[in-house]
């Protein structure tokens, strides 16, 4: 199905606290509330929902960073003071709505990570597929100081980059991890000097864009499945998801220019 891009670009153009930008086939996303150090209110956590839901259809790949000097502040903590319980579990359910159409969208997401990436700020780095963090970074779960919980989706998809335990230390003592340390346990995929996350994100992106629409679409949206099923169903799921992503023309194509020599060989960095 296309999305009609025009009716597309109207709605991002109105965003107001997420500047959406389209450079070829990269849409880049940029939280822009710098003020709060892009803290995420209800209205933003809308706007990222709206956004994803409505990605231009001729974009292949998403980069989201954070305008300022910080990626992300986390929840805004002036929503809480108003939430009774039953609005608490709505809120969170709309965090997920927003994360989920990010990670289950129809493009390949990158985070840029720099300055703080805390709370929810982290819970949306962790939904993104790839994360590059410059050396200003630093993650922390301020939740447990804060007299709350995760509700962005982060106590499912945190301890799948970093494992519970890495995570229940970041909860109850409030552990900070630098950038370094975060490269170290996989917070990250890749470590660049500050001012450089961008210029790294697009380099990647433009490698991504270039892959067969099906193979990113197995890995983004068959791999994390895969991995969450019993080892059965993963394999079935799998034996699928490269019969329909090797019977595509695009495949056929890119085996045909190997053979051929066309295409480049593996080869060391
Ligand atoms: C905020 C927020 C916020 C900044 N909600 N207003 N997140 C936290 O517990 C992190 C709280 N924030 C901080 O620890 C610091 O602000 C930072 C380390 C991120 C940045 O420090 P700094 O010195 O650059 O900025 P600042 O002076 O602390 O903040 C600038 C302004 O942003 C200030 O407002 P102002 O009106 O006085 O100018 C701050 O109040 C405001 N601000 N962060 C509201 N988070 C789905 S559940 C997720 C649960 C969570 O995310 S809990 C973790 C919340």
């Amino acid at each position: 199905m296309k999305l009609d891009f025009r009716a597309a670009g109207e709605r991002l153009s109105q965003l107001s606290m997420l500047r959406v930008e389209t450079a070829g086939p990269i849409v880049h996303l940029r939280l822009d509330r710098p003020a709060k150090r892009n803290a995420i209110n209800d209205e933003l956590i809308a706007q990222i929902h709206t956004a994803f839901a409505n990605l231009p259809s001729r974009s292949r790949v998403a980069v989201v960073s954070g305008e300022g000097d910080h990626f992300c502040a986390g929840l805004d903590l002036a929503d809480l003071q108003e939430q009774d319980v039953a609005d608490g579990v709505l809120h969170s359910r709309a965090w997920h709505a927003a994360f989920d159409a990010l990670q289950w969208g129809p493009v390949p997401v990158i985070a840029v990570l720099h300055g703080a990436v805390v709370g929810g700020g982290l819970e949306l780095a962790s939904a993104a597929h790839l994360r590059v963090a410059e050396g200003s970074a630093f993650y922390a779960l301020p939740e447990g100081q804060r007299g709350i919980f995760v509700g962005g989706g982060g106590a499912a998809r945190i301890p799948r980059l970093i494992g519970v335990a890495r995570m229940t230390d970041m909860m109850l003592t409030g552990r900070v991890f630098d950038a370094q340390a975060g490269q170290a346990i996989g917070l990250s995929n890749y470590l660049v000097a500050d001012g450089e996350g961008l210029a790294k994100a697009f380099e990647l992106a433009h490698r991504i864009a270039a892959n067969a629409p099906l193979s990113n679409f197995a890995v983004t949206q068959a791999l994390p499945r895969i991995a969450d099923a019993s080892q059965g169903d993963g394999l079935f799921i799998e034996a699928l998801m490269s019969s329909i992503a090797q019977g595509d023309d695009a495949a056929k194509e890119r085996v045909r220019a190997f053979l051929e020599k066309r295409a480049g060989k593996v080869s060391k960095e």
